[in-house]
């Protein structure tokens, strides 16, 4: 999706120009792939833009960072007030804003250790990912032949930048073969994550959705799916899916902060028909909530 650009980025405590917001062509992640990212979004609310789950999200970051022994030359608070001045100064109602912490310029070969450790904000106005159409009527899906990692090559807990090699190799196959989605399963064959999003399924009125050992990703959004579906009344739990459970699945939904909360049409050709009733209700109020309009998830809003 081509960029809109918006007026500033922080880069290591300053903001910057968009078009100066510049890296070495020998900066160390660009090599080999260490780094950490965060993607959150600011939502229009009645009282001005507030982030969605702004602090856990930066918390996650510093988890991520902490499993790759990368060490954040700022502390917690300083980074969630500078992404909150980075949608500030940018003027934007509504946004994605992207975190990353990055090995920069001065040292080459494996031995990460030894590297300055750079950490940058962006944002900008971003639609959503996949597409109005998918939010509305739901996404197909592919179960991709690219596995998740395994846990013991790639920490799924994290946000690695490099780890999304596999998942935009399982895009890729996905968008090439005509479906809108991959989804993956773990080298044990149990359904773990898609390549930007967690999973559920609704089977006999419980909601299940995969866990971290299968490979996927804490979700916040998951997280969120979790809180409104029991607050609905809904049974939600964890556990591990086989891919037979998504082709006879009665609904299943993705969620995710790019994509926020899809409907899922089919997988692998199997119709799941129309999104179901509670895949209407979670989604219904996940766009309701991240707006400010629901109080008892007013703390999920953070004003900036
Ligand atoms: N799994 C993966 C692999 C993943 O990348 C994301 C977020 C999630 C699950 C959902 O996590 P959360 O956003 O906390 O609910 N993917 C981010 C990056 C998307 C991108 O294309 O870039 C996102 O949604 O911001």
């Amino acid at each position: 999706m081509p960029l809109t650009e918006s007026e500033k980025i922080w880069m290591d405590g300053e903001l910057v120009a968009w078009a100066d917001a510049k890296v070495h062509v020998l900066t160390h992640s660009l090599h080999y792939g260490l780094g950490v990212f965060e993607g959150i979004r600011a939502y229009e609310t009645s009282s001005g833009p507030a982030v969605f789950r702004l602090t856990d999200h930066i918390e996650r970051l510093y988890r991520s960072a902490k499993i790759f022994l990368l060490d954040i030359p700022f502390d917690l608070p300083t980074i969630v007030e500078a992404t909150k001045e980075t949608v500030r100064v940018n003027g934007l109602a509504s946004c994605y804003i992207r975190p990353i912490v990055y090995l920069g310029y001065g040292e080459m070969g494996l031995n990460p250790l030894p590297a300055p450790v750079n950490v940058s904000i962006a944002c900008w106005p971003w639609g959503s990912y996949l597409g109005d159409e998918g939010v509305a009527n739901g996404v197909r899906m592919m179960i991709s032949s690219w596995e998740r990692h395994s846990p013991n090559a790639m920490p799924p807990a994290a946000k690695g930048t490099g780890m999304y090699i596999n998942s935009s190799m399982a895009k890729v196959q996905a968008l090439k073969a005509g479906y809108d989605e991959a989804i993956m399963l773990s080298p044990q064959g149990y359904v773990s994550e898609c390549t930007g999003e967690n999973i559920f399924v609704v089977r006999d009125g419980v909601i299940i959705t995969p866990p971290v050992s299968a490979g996927a990703l804490e979700g916040i959004t998951q997280d969120s799916v979790a809180t409104i579906a029991r607050d609905l009344g809904f049974e939600y739990r964890e556990g591990n899916l086989l891919r037979s459970d998504l082709y006879t699945a009665d609904e299943a939904f993705l969620s995710g902060t790019a994509a926020e909360v899809v409907p899922v049409r089919s997988v692998d050709d199997r119709e799941l028909g129309e999104p179901g009733p509670i895949t209407r209700a979670v989604q219904e109020v996940f766009f309701q909530a991240v707006r400010g309009e629901v109080d008892q998830y007013k703390d999920w809003n953070e004003h900036v």
